[in-house]
């Protein structure tokens, strides 16, 4: 096996390199964008642009009307093949969206529906999910477990996105992508405790308290932080991760219907590494419990595996009185180009899952460049990296 890895490695000079990560859905490269396009009017604009590309060579650009915000549904184009088998393998996905210089909102988000023919029908996700409202690209999570998929026949089959913003906006998506349980790094569980997670002393809002294996989080409404969340290795997590992923229930809603969640990651090297991205925890009177992603890429974080602290704090909004559950905080992996398995390496274990699976063209991260064939290029793509955040 040695041997045959080291012939390809020969080969490795004509690779052209490519950093997909597998397992892409949608990224918005062909002229019709899925479809999204057809769905325009009134002012919105719906385009293929090259701003907020982080797959391929262009992305899809949804402008709001110049001088409003407001909800529009872009439907997608309904080609089963194109999106079913993929949620057959995962129904929570990532989405990368980019807010360009010069734009902000006081809010945004974006909800989802799964459509086929009856009587499946429309099925519409509970909530919605934060989308950026000031510069930058972040990754957010869709997590569709609670919505049934159609029969594997169903003539047709979308995805649909709801756009909504407190004002006019303007957002480029790019790499509609399966979400990995791979990838996670298990930080907090709350088996036997809350971490060290506390309100401020002064803060009479807000009460946490540790609840058969979750953290029940009791708030009076409006703006509380949650200080202090810790567990050794956090910093290395943090420092290898861009995204805070947990399972956030809500127990009983906000009467508003309103509630949302920052964070914060605080260590004596990084100080107070605040997170632009807000993501939307209630909504509605519904109780339910879902996945959520919050985005840190732009947050300062320890200089280095090791230092004195680092802590997790949490910032909970609500239009009034809200009771939520916490459980299994997770550090999502940020993207290393060849790691196949997503442990952060790119080691032999790597080259062994492409060889096993050479000339699959299943939905597999062996197929590294997502061109859907585990090839040679996809072989030459590990073997370029090869060792890579080891
Ligand atoms: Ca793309
Ligand atoms: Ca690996
Ligand atoms: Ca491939």
């Amino acid at each position: 096996m040695k041997r045959t890895l080291f012939a390809l490695s020969i080969l490795a000079g004509a690779l052209t390199l490519a950093t997909a990560p597998a397992q892409i859905v949608y990224s918005f490269e062909p002229e019709d964008l899925h479809g999204f396009a057809g769905s325009a009017g009134d002012g919105w604009q719906v385009f293929r642009a090259t701003t907020g590309v982080t797959h391929g060579d262009y992305s899809m650009g949804v402008q709001w009307p110049s001088t409003s915000g407001g909800f529009r549904w872009l439907f997608g184009n309904g080609v089963r093949d194109e999106l079913l088998p993929y949620l057959q393998v995962s129904k929570k996905l990532l989405l990368d969206a980019t807010v360009p210089a010069g734009v902000s909102v006081p809010w945004a988000n974006v909800t989802f529906s799964l459509n086929g023919p009856d009587p499946y029908g429309w099925n519409q996700l509970i909530g919605a999910v934060g989308l950026p409202r000031v510069e930058g690209t972040r990754t957010i999570l869709i997590d569709l477990e609670s919505l049934p998929l159609p029969d594997p026949d169903t003539e047709w089959f979308q995805i649909n996105f709801g756009m909504n913003a407190g004002a006019s906006h303007q957002i480029y998506f790019d790499q509609l992508r399966l979400y990995r349980s791979d990838c996670e790094m298990v930080a907090m569980t709350f088996d036997s405790d809350v971490h060290g997670f506390a309100p401020d002393p002064n803060d009479l809002g807000v009460t946490v308290s540790w609840n058969d294996g979750k953290m029940r989080i009791q708030s009076t409404g409006g703006f509380h932080w949650i200080f202090n969340g810790t567990v050794p290795g956090l910093a290395a997590m943090v420092r290898r991760g861009a995204l805070v992923v947990m399972d956030v229930t809500v127990v009983s809603p906000p009467p508003a219907g309103w509630g949302n969640m920052i964070i914060s990651i605080n260590s004596d090297t990084g100080g107070w590494g605040q997170s632009n991205y807000t993501a939307e925890v209630a909504a509605g009177n519904n109780t339910f419990t879902r996945t959520i992603a919050i985005d840190y890429r732009d947050a300062s974080l320890p200089t280095d595996d090791n230092p004195a602290y680092c802590l997790l704090n949490l910032g909970i909004n609500s239009g009034g009185p809200m009771t939520i559950e916490v459980d299994n905080i997770r550090i999502y992996r940020a993207q290393v180009a060849g790691d196949v398995n997503c442990d952060g390496c790119v080691d032999d274990a790597d080259l062994l899952t492409v060889l096993f699976e050479f000339g699959s063209t299943a939905i597999t991260p062996a197929d590294v460049n997502s061109d859907g064939t585990v090839d040679d290029a996809d072989l030459l793509e590990v073997l370029f990296n090869f060792g890579n955040g080891c």
